[in-house]
């Protein structure tokens, strides 16, 4: 689930680890400077050290033990490479106290410990890699610039501490980024469910073959599980084969199924399955239809008027989340041509890329209210923000 696009991201969070490690790099070697320059205030120079000798001095003492090492050493070389005479003598003349790397390394640490600021320039790259990284996992233009905008105001102005993992720091950045843009539209299915007036008339459409039929199933045992009845509406009447694949799952469930004749009215099915729950007290009727392209206009047309005359508490829009941005398109097409009130994504069990899943909610306006993750009837996820943002960060998996 969802693998190229943690892959993809991968580059995001490389981009901004290698801007951050170049800009504490930069901040380090400024306080190694820093630290020899204060070094070699600190220093006294070679004449002052003869004045200083009578002063007993543990640092000077053993200052001046370093130098005897350092001569001997010199001399060794010199023995062997005459032309370093000047060199070494020269390094001779400014010692170096034996406490040098102490000082060198309490700077480096005091920098480790410090703090970056991140600015917007330190994130052009990085968010340039995370906007392609997003496009190219099928997330949507206008979502992924939101994404990438929500990540950039997280990160403009943090303070990091240079020994900070900077992996985590851009994790945490996109996924607070997600799940703020996944928790925009939501709509409590269950808490509908039980306030609605019954029979609650669920209405499902979408295009061919993205699981229409088999999400009806699995959302009557969601239903059944939770102590409603359901009565199924044979509305496919357009394909052969439809009424009977309902009817298989009603058998399975031990649930009414409501059929015409295929080739008959969709809107004479479900009215005449309204009526049957309502004389027989159930909860609630799903309604199948016949899958349609956004394109074909009769066939849009015929959604619209089984819409119209048998008016829906809620029309569920199902897709299928390999279909990427094709099913983020449909989605908004539907959505232009009849009131959907959310949606449910099929086959996010075999979904690398994630890109539907993140923008469809956005791009319609309307929530995700289930994901399918597989071809049995428990595999119906509720949507949930989290859910789903810890799978696309590969924290859990499927
Ligand atoms: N892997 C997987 N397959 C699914 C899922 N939902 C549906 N399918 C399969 O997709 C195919 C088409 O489903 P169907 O319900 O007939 O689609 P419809 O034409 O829209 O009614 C079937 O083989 C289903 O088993 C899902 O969440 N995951
Ligand atoms: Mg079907």
């Amino acid at each position: 689930m969802f693998n190229r696009f943690k892959e993809k991201l991968s580059g995001f969070k490389e981009a901004l680890s290698s801007k951050l490690q170049e800009k504490a790099a930069q901040k380090e070697s400024q306080a190694e400077l820093e630290a020899q320059n204060a070094e070699a205030q600190a220093m006294p120079a070679p004449g002052e050290i003869s004045k200083n000798q009578d002063i007993p001095d543990k640092e000077s003492s053993s200052n001046q033990l370093t130098r005897a090492e350092v001569q001997a050493a010199s001399n060794r070389s010199d023995a062997s490479n005459s032309s370093s005479n000047s060199i070494s003598s020269n390094n001779f003349a400014k010692p170096k106290p034996k406490n040098r790397f102490s000082i060198l390394d309490k700077a480096k640490s005091l920098v480790f410990e410090q703090e970056i600021i991140i600015d917007e320039k330190d994130l052009t790259d990085p968010l340039w890699a995370l906007e392609m990284a997003l496009l190219e996992s099928d997330v949507a233009l206008p979502v992924a610039e939101q994404i990438v905008s929500s990540v950039k105001s997280e990160l403009v102005g943090h303070r990091k501490k240079i020994g900070v993992d900077t992996g985590q720091l851009a994790e945490d950045a996109l996924r607070s980024a997600l799940v703020k843009m996944l928790s925009a539209n939501r709509l409590d299915f269950d808490e509908y469910i039980k306030t609605k007036e019954k029979p609650v008339k669920i209405l499902f459409v979408g295009v061919n073959g993205t699981g229409k039929t088999t999400s009806i199933a699995k959302v009557a045992r969601y239903l059944m599980d939770q102590g409603y009845s359901v009565v199924l509406a044979a509305g496919d009447t357009f394909r052969a084969g439809a009424i009977e694949q309902l009817e298989v799952h009603g058998e399975r469930l031990g649930l009414k199924v409501i059929k015409h004749k295929t080739g008959g009215d969709p809107a004479a099915v479900i009215f005449d399955s309204v009526e049957y729950a309502r004389a027989h007290n159930k909860d609630v009727v799903l309604a199948d239809t016949a899958g349609r392209l956004h394109t074909n206009i009769n066939l849009m047309d015929q959604m619209r008027k089984i819409v119209r005359v048998t008016k829906p508490d809620l029309l569920i829009f199902v897709d299928e989340a390999i279909a990427g941005n094709d099913a983020v398109e449909r989605a908004r097409l539907f959505n232009e041509s009849v009131p959907i009130g959310g949606s449910i994504l099929t086959k996010t069990d075999a979904d690398a890329k994630g890109g539907s899943a993140i923008s469809i909610a956005y791009i319609t306006g309307k929530p995700v209210l289930f994901l399918g993750v597989g071809q049995n009837y428990p595999d119906l996820v509720k949507f949930e923000p989290q859910w789903l943002v810890d799978r696309l960060l590969g924290e859990a998996e499927a």
